[in-house]
């Protein structure tokens, strides 16, 4: 291996600039309505053609069908319609089962660096990865290799290792639970913890949060909750774009009755307006409003606004009782504690950091204090701060004034992203696992599970630096792009001696390897997948934990394909033997891996017959059955938290990096942002029109970007500037574009996760 980790010599780890001139055209008032079917239909025509198209579309979601890739939105329980999808995850479908194939001579025509020279876009969009490839140490091209010589070679490579922490396995939410299961079991068993996550990167600051105060790192709604509440805010989240099928449930919640705020930098176009394609076909014309208030916060300061309004709550509360004195009493602790804080503070700073009017947070309070059924929603504009895990303790706060918890209506709601991220954790993927998880875990199978905590995604990142990993083994994802600093990302990649991606499409992380790397193309979601023990379904758990079934029914893009619990069991069989745990018996029925997961995970009893029903099952949730709390005192805990320091210096601005509406994470659908009215291009940074007229900057000027974290500088070039309604003094660019600037060290605190919606720039002209 090349001893300095320099990698093939000119393989370029960033997207290069794709587009011509970006064009700006009006933002959308409303979400969905016919151009969301029509773009549903376009993707699914141009990559499907006309019978795969309706065939794959009318089965998404339904309860014979596949659960649908594009997030872990839940399903309606019982009557669902025939398109229970929306235009994003007709695109993730779409992009799935495309009719394109990556054939080995694919390869042998483009070399590493050619491939590197291409965009994200034109990498993805060249189809299904269709056989294991192989890029031998110093060679410039894959080439073909059998499973069997595959497996064998990261086996040996593996028993090699004199330590089994120098091998790390990721993994990215849509593993299936049984492929999750197999993973960590096969990590664990071969010696390590090292289980790093999407969710580190993602969902971890809810986690740990939610986890300190109400004793489950998980949300305590259920999709029926939504039709029962009074108030719903909705914070640092784009559903309109990410999570289209919440508009559905935000629409009947409104029609019930419900108030809506939205509280964001950006208007996001879902939150304003909403058509429901398949009102059209009802011949209801009508478009929905949903938000009732827009709170244009600046990015971060949603500590502050909750803090303000918690203070004003208890100043209303002085009056007339607004909050829940008995639950406060009987369920929590702390209470006292945070009362004196609120007390102790000023809404000058309130208003300082969020940027708003004090009325406009007072009309937000008083909807907060006369709600008897507060549902909070969030996503990745709270998790990735430095301190989110504060803000969403201020958000569990709010929701213990009043009760909030085990009542209809009301609840935490994090948003998850990957449609089996949730699962994922359940089912043991997590670099610190519990005490209680190990024991049971080596119960069941019968070995001594490792107890030395792994790395999570950005210690990865630091530990491949250092020359402490040998193997580094993906199950899906695109690690290089999805991680912060993506050329410290690249170099620590460069530095392993053994890279393995298990994907179905092809994207930079093939290209940015160790110094040798397999590609092992697995089967989809959408695709059948049929074992010795005859057709097997896999199963999912959706944000609010609800476990079923999803089963494919497509044929698989290339004979070559193995499944991903085949390619673990098999991976595993070939390094440490059949003698404790029969791994082909295991994949060979999928039933047997679910027996296997109920005698581990609490929760999970009857696990095969209960997952056949249509409707799947829900885990256990303490706090929404019962209103109970596992933390250590049996209580549900107030937090204290001083706001965040969120002073930048002269001449800087913050900057969070964004999805467009077309791209799921670091596939890139196509150049366009539809609602935002960007499009032809992606290297844009949006900014407000005061702030460009101040510096002297033009619409569609090139600008450089300079990120400062603790004296390290990080640059990108050739950005377009476009005027946007965004606070002053912040700028938005998109994922995974900027993650060149974003420092790997600049984490929130507990949680560790890359502060992406945090980054302190200079816009260079
Ligand atoms: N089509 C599609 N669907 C997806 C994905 C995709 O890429 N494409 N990704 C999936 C995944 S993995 C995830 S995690 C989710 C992501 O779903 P989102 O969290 O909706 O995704 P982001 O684009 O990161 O949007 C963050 C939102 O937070 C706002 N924001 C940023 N900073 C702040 C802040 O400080 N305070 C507040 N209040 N708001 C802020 C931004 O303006 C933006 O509206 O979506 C999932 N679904
Ligand atoms: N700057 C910035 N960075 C971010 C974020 C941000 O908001 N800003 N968001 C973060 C978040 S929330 C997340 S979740 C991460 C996402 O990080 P990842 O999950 O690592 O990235 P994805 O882009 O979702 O992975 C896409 C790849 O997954 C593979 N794939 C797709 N389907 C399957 C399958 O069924 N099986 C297998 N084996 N492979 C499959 C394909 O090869 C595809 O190229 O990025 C994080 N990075
Ligand atoms: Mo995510």
């Amino acid at each position: 291996m090349s001893a300095e980790g320099e990698g093939r010599a000119g393989v370029n780890e960033n997207c290069p600039p794709e587009g011509k001139r970006v064009r700006i055209g009006k933002r959308k008032r409303s979400a969905a309505g016919i151009p969301a079917a029509t773009s549903s239909l376009k993707h699914g025509l141009s990559r499907m053609g006309v019978t795969r198209t309706w065939k794959t579309l009318t089965m998404v979601n339904q309860k014979d069908g596949f659960d649908c890739p594009g997030c872990a939105w839940p399903d309606p329980v019982g009557k669902r319609s025939a398109f229970e999808f929306c235009e994003n995850g007709a695109k993730a479908v779409a992009d799935e089962a495309t009719k394109k194939r990556i054939k080995p001579r694919f390869f042998a025509d483009n070399s590493v660096q050619e491939l590197s020279s291409r965009s994200d876009h034109w990498l993805n969009s060249r189809g299904r990865l269709t056989s294991p490839m192989y890029l031998p140490g110093g060679a410039s091209h894959y080439q073909p290799i059998t499973w069997e010589k595959a497996f064998e070679l990261v086996a040996k490579r593996l028993q090699k290792l004199d330590d089994a922490n120098r091998a790390i396995f990721y993994t990215s939410g849509r593993t299936s639970n049984e492929a999750a299961f197999l993973l960590q079991l096969f990590a664990r068993m071969f010696g390590t913890n090292n289980l790093p996550d999407c969710s580190n990167m993602c969902h971890e600051s809810s986690g740990v949060s939610l986890g300190e105060t109400i004793g489950t790192g998980k949300g305590t709604v259920s999709l029926e909750d939504f039709n029962h509440a009074e108030l719903i805010l909705v914070m640092g989240q784009n559903p309109g774009t990410n999570h289209p099928r919440m508009l559905t449930a935000l629409r009947d919640a409104k029609r019930n009755g419900a108030k809506i705020v939205h509280i964001n930098p950006l208007p996001e176009t879902g939150l304003v307006k909403f058509k429901h394609p398949q009102d059209y076909l009802k011949l209801r014309f009508g478009k929905d409003k949903l938000a009732d208030k827009f709170l244009q916060l600046k990015i971060n300061s949603d500590a502050a606004l909750m803090q303000g309004i918690m203070k004003m709550m208890l100043e209303m509360d002085a009056e007339k009782s607004f909050i829940d004195h008995q639950f406060i009493a009987d369920k929590t602790a702390g209470f006292d504690a945070l009362k004196a804080h609120l007390e102790s503070r000023s809404l000058d700073d309130v208003v300082v950091q969020t940027g708003l009017a004090l009325e406009d947070i007072r009309e937000v309070a008083v909807m907060c204090a006369q709600s008897r059924a507060t549902i909070v929603c969030w996503a990745m504009g709270l998790t990735q701060h430095r301190n989110a895990v504060a803000t969403i303790q201020d958000i569990v706060n709010l929701l213990l004034l009043g009760g909030h918890f085990g009542r209809k209506g009301a609840g935490a709601c994090p948003v998850r992203g990957h449609s089996n991220v949730q699962g994922d954790r359940t089912m043991g993927i997590c670099e610190q696992p519990s005490e209680d998880f190990l024991t049971r875990l080596g119960k069941a199978v019968g070995f001594d599970a490792p107890r030395a905590h792994g790395h999570d995604v950005v210690n990865t990142i630091h530990a491949m630096a250092d020359g402490e990993c040998e193997v580094f083994f993906c199950m899906g994802g695109n690690f290089l792009s999805a991680a912060p600093d993506t050329e410290l990302t690249a170099k620590s990649l460069r530095k392993v001696a053994l890279t393995v991606q298990v994907s179905t499409k092809l994207n930079r992380s093939h290209l940015v390897t160790g110094e040798e790397a397999l590609i092992l193309p697995c089967l989809g979601r959408t695709e059948k997948d049929l074992q010795t023990g005859g057709y097997q379904f896999v199963t999912v758990e959706d944000s609010m934990s609800v476990v079923h079934m999803s089963r494919g029914g497509l044929k698989p893009a290339s004979l070559d394909l193995l499944s991903e619990p085949a390619i673990i069991s098999r991976l595993a069989n070939a390094t440490l033997g059949g003698k404790v745990v029969d791994w082909p018996h295991l994949s060979a029925d999928y039933d047997r891996i679910r027996s296997l997961i109920e005698q581990v995970i609490p929760g999970f009893e009857d696990y095969n017959e209960r997952v056949r029903n249509p409707d799947g099952f829900v885990l256990p949730n303490p706090p929404r059955d019962e209103q109970a709390f596992a933390t250590p005192s049996g209580k549900a805990h107030f937090s204290v938290h001083d706001l965040p320091d969120t002073s930048i210096g002269e001449d800087r601005y913050v900057m969070m990096t964004i999805r467009s509406h077309d791209q799921y994470n670091t596939t890139i659908y196509g150049l366009d942002d539809r609602y935002r009215g960007v499009k032809g291009g992606r290297r844009v940074v949006l900014m407000n029109p005061e702030d460009m007229e101040d510096r002297g900057i033009i619409k569609r000027q090139k600008v450089a970007i300079r990120s400062h974290f603790e004296g390290e500088i990080r640059s990108a070039d050739d950005f377009a500037v476009i005027p946007y309604s965004i606070p002053r003094g912040n700028v938005a660019t998109y994922f995974p574009e900027a993650n060149v600037l974003i420092p790997s060290r600049s984490v929130a605190e507990k949680s560790n996760t890359p502060t992406s919606k945090w980054v302190v720039v200079s816009i260079l002209t």
